[in-house]
């Protein structure tokens, strides 16, 4: 659960912090999917040679969506009891998750993901409707590109472009003397507003580092949004543990999932 000052700095400033939401058995398991997904060639490069098209080895931004349909571990994971705890906090008692990606960045050629707001892909009435989970699958740090933000810009609609940088990705003009970065040991996580800029950096050291990304979003919102995949109800009268979504419970699947990694 967070505690008050927590919610309360998401409410003041659209973003909080968790450290060790998931602890170190959790974050062995979901390296280990990661390594199977990198294995299995499950993601793909989104990194272009700064014409949005032009793919490039010279930069790497590993981007691997949606994961439900390839991991019943990231398909357990919103429904691990600390995440229905803090999104029932952030949102209320009805909410369903929207997406599940990872951006992995190889060491060296590991490449930021730009500066952005959610809330222009998902076009939701208003931002405040929805969070993202953000998660440390390695120590994130300044040297690695650790997510950062701008703080209060939930309150705020700022213009979007094309990111040259990316195959698809759009980006957004932000001043970085008024951005925070949020280093992380891994198993952290940040909750933030559906409106907060956000961006990751390059990783300048020799190790990768992966984010882990959820979004969440209120149950009576979805309506209104624009949804990139069909949504699964979490929690509120239209959850079924995943019955409805997937044909089977996953609800309570989570502690099993990661014991089964582990092996
Ligand atoms: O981890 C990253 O590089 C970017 C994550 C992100 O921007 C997002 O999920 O919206």
């Amino acid at each position: 659960m967070l505690n008050e000052t927590q919610i309360q700095h998401f409410r003041d400033f659209g973003y909080t912090t968790a450290p060790a939401l998931f602890g170190p058995q959790e974050i062995a398991a979901m390296r280990a999917e990661l390594e199977r997904f990198k294995r299995d060639g499950l993601g793909r490069n989104v990194a272009t040679a700064g014409d949005g098209v032009t793919h490039t080895d010279a930069e790497v931004n590993y981007q691997i969506i949606p994961l439900n349909t390839k991991s019943s571990l990231f398909r357990a994971l919103p429904f691990a009891p600390q995440v229905v705890a803090c999104i029932s906090q952030l949102l209320g008692p009805a909410f369903v998750r929207q997406l599940d990606q990872i951006f992995l960045k190889p060491g060296r050629t590991g490449a930021g993901t730009d500066w952005h707001q959610d809330n222009a892909y998902f076009q939701a009435s208003d931002p405040t409707q929805g969070t993202a989970l953000w998660i440390a699958l390695h120590d994130a740090t300044l040297e690695n590109g650790t997510l950062h933000v701008l703080p209060n810009s939930h309150r705020q609609r700022f213009a979007h472009e094309r990111d040259l940088s990316s195959d698809h990705h759009i980006h957004m003009q932000v001043d970085e003397s008024q951005a925070v970065a949020l280093p992380l040991s891994a198993g952290g996580g940040v909750f933030f507003n559906y409106g907060i800029a956000h961006s990751t950096k390059r990783n300048n050291t020799d190790h990768e580092r992966a984010g882990l990304a959820y979004h969440f979003l209120k149950t009576d919102a979805v309506a209104g949004a624009r949804l990139i995949e069909g949504v699964v109800h979490i929690a509120g009268p239209q959850a079924t543990g995943g019955m409805q979504e997937y044909g089977e419970r996953v609800a309570e699947e989570w502690e099993q999932e990661v014991a089964q990694l582990l092996g």
